[in-house]
C-alpha cells in the first residue's frame, strides 16, 4: 500500500534532514518535491495544490525553521496535513441496538461490492451483530450464487428471491431480518460499467424504500482518479455516507484515498486489503498518514494481532518463555499464528522505521515456509529438546525438509539467540508490568 509514495517521501525527508539548517529556499524545494510526489501518486491536482500551499505556509510561517529539529518538524507538518485531508479522526460506525440497521453497497462493476458485503458482515458479526446479506444484483446470474457461496462459507444468512425485483428483495430482506431477529441487513446491489440513469434510478428507489443508515460507495483504489470522479458524480446523484476503497493490497498509488474526501466531502470509511472476507480494515487517517510517510502503523499491527492471537494460549506461552521452556514446537505455532495475520512483509511494513528498508531486504514468505518445513521434519522430542539434534539427526531433517544441514544449523542458532532475547524481554516487561497489548503479541 502506498509503496511508491512512501519511497518518494522518504527521499525528500532524507534530503531535508541532511541540510542541518532549513532555509526558505530548501523548504520551498521540499514542498515542490512533495507536490510532484503526490501528483505522481495520482492525487487530484486541486487537492495537491491546496495541500502544498498549506504546508508551505505553515513551514515558513511557524516556528519550523527556527526549531532545533526542522527536518522532523517538517515531516510532522506533512503528516498532520495528510491526516487532515483524509478526514482527521476516524468515524466509528455505531449501529443501533434497538432496531434493524440497513447498509447499502453501491459502485461500478467489479469494484468489490459483493466481497465488501461479506467483509462487512464478518466485521459487524465480530462486534456482536447478526447480519443478513440481501442479494439485489439480478442482472448477472452468477451474482446471487457468489453471495450465497460467501454466506455459506461464513455461516451468514443470505436473502434470495430469484423471481423478484431488486427493490422488492431489499424490502423483503429487511422484513425477514425483523422477523428472524437479525440486526443488520447488508444490501448488495448490481454494478454497471458506467454510472447510468437506470442504475441511479434503481438505487434511489432501493434507498427510498429501505431508508439505509449507511450508503457505502465501493471503489477500486487501483483506478485512482477515475474512482474519485465517479464517486463525485455518484454522490451528487444519490449521496453516500462513506467510501470503501478496495484492492489497497495491490499497487494502488494512493491517489483515491488522498482525494475522495476533498473532492466529494465524504470520507473513506473502510479499506479492502485482500480478496478474503477478513481483508477489511477501518480507515484511520492518522495511521494511514504514518504508513504513507513510512512511520509504520503499530496500532493496526497490535489490533490485528489481538484479533488473531488466542489470549489464553499466549498467556501460557508467556509463562513458558519466562521459565525458559520455549520449544521449537512453540516457535512453529507462533509462525503459524503470524501466517494467519497476513504476509510477513506486510506485517513488517507496519513497524515504524522498518517500512523504508524493507524493499531491499527481500522478505518473503518462503523463509517462513522453509522454517516450517524444517520443524515439521523433526520428531516431537527434537522439537521439545533441540539439544539432542546431532549430526545424523540434522542430515535426516535436512533431507526430509528439502534443506541443507547449514540451514538447520542456522535455524537452531537463531532459535537459541531468540530464546535469550525473549527471556530478556519478558524480564523487562515484567518489571514494567506487561500491557495487555504486549501480552497478546507474538513474541517476535
Ligand atoms: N486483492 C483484492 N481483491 C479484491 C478486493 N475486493 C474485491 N476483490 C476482488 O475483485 C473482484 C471483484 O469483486 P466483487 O466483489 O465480485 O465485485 P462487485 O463490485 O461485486 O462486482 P459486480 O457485482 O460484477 O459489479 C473479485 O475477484 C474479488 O476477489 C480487495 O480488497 N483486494
Ligand atoms: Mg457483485
Amino acid at each position: 500500500m502506498f509503496e511508491e509514495l512512501s519511497t518518494r517521501f522518504d527521499a525528500i525527508f532524507k534530503k531535508l534532514r541532511g541540510r542541518g539548517k532549513l532555509t526558505e529556499e530548501n523548504v520551498s524545494e521540499a514542498v515542490r518535491d512533495v507536490k510532484r510526489a503526490l501528483l505522481e501518486a495520482d492525487v487530484n491536482y486541486k487537492v495537491v495544490k491546496k495541500f502544498a500551499a498549506v504546508v508551505q505556509e505553515k513551514a515558513l510561517g511557524s516556528r519550523v525553521l527556527d526549531s532545533i529539529t526542522p527536518g522532523q518538524q517538517f515531516v510532522k507538518l506533512v503528516h498532520d496535513e495528510l491526516t487532515s485531508i483524509m478526514g482527521g479522526a476516524a468515524r466509528q460506525i455505531k449501529l443501533h441496538t434497538n432496531r434493524v440497521n440497513v447498509i447499502v453497497l453501491a459502485g461500478l462493476q467489479g469494484s468489490g461490492k459483493t466481497t465488501a458485503c461479506a467483509k462487512l458482515a464478518l466485521y459487524f458479526r465480530k462486534q456482536g451483530h447478526k447480519p443478513l446479506m440481501a442479494a439485489c444484483d439480478m442482472y448477472r446470474p452468477a451474482a446471487i450464487d457468489q453471495l450465497e457461496t460467501l454466506g455459506k462459507a461464513l455461516g451468514i444468512p443470505v436473502y434470495v428471491d430469484r423471481a423478484a425485483r431488486p427493490v422488492g428483495i431489499a424490502k423483503a430482506a429487511v422484513e425477514a431480518a425483523k422477523r428472524d431477529g437479525q440486526s443488520l441487513v447488508l444490501v448488495d446491489t448490481a454494478g454497471r460499467l458506467h454510472i447510468d440513469k437506470e442504475m441511479m434510478g434503481e438505487l434511489k428507489e432501493i434507498c427510498a424504500t429501505v431508508k439505509p443508515d449507511e450508503i457505502f460507495f465501493v471503489a477500486d483504489a487501483m483506478t485512482g482518479q477515475d474512482a474519485v470522479n465517479v464517486a463525485a458524480e455518484f454522490h451528487r446523484e444519490v449521496g453516500f455516507t462513506g467510501a470503501i476503497l478496495t484492492k489497497m493490497d495491490g499497487d494502488a498509488r494512493g491517489g483515491a484515498a488522498l482525494s475522495i474526501l476533498d473532492v466529494t466531502g465524504v470520507a473513506v470509511q473502510f479499506v479492502g486489503v485482500g480478496e478474503k472476507p477478513d481483508g477489511l480494515e477501518m480507515f484511520h487517517p492518522e495511521r494511514m498518514a504514518s504508513r504513507v510517510l513510512g512511520m509504520g502503523d503499530i496500532v493496526s499491527l497490535v489490533e490485528r494481532a489481538q484479533e488473531t492471537v488466542d489470549f489464553e494460549k499466549s498467556q501460557k506461552l508467556e509463562k513458558k518463555i519466562r521459565r525458559n521452556q520455549f520449544t521449537l514446537q512453540d516457535f512453529l505455532d507462533q509462525l503459524r499464528q503470524i501466517k494467519k495475520m497476513g504476509s510477513l512483509g506486510e506485517l513488517l511494513a507496519m513497524i515504524p522505521g522498518l517500512g523504508g528498508q524493507l524493499k531491499d531486504a527481500n522478505i518473503d514468505n518462503t523463509m517462513m515456509v522453509k522454517i516450517e518445513a524444517m520443524i515439521c521434519s523433526m520428531t516431537m522430542r527434537e522439537r521439545e529438546k533441540p539439544v539432542i539434534i546431532d549430526g545424523s539427526r540434522k542430515k535426516r531433517i535436512a533431507a526430509g525438509s528439502g534443506t541443507t544441514v547449514q540451514d538447520i544449523n542456522k535455524l537452531l542458532k537463531q532459535f537459541d539467540s531468540m530464546k535469550v532475547m525473549m527471556k530478556r524481554m519478558t524480564k523487562i516487561a515484567g518489571k514494567r508490568g506487561t500491557s495487555a497489548a504486549m501480552r497478546n503479541m507474538p513474541p517476535f
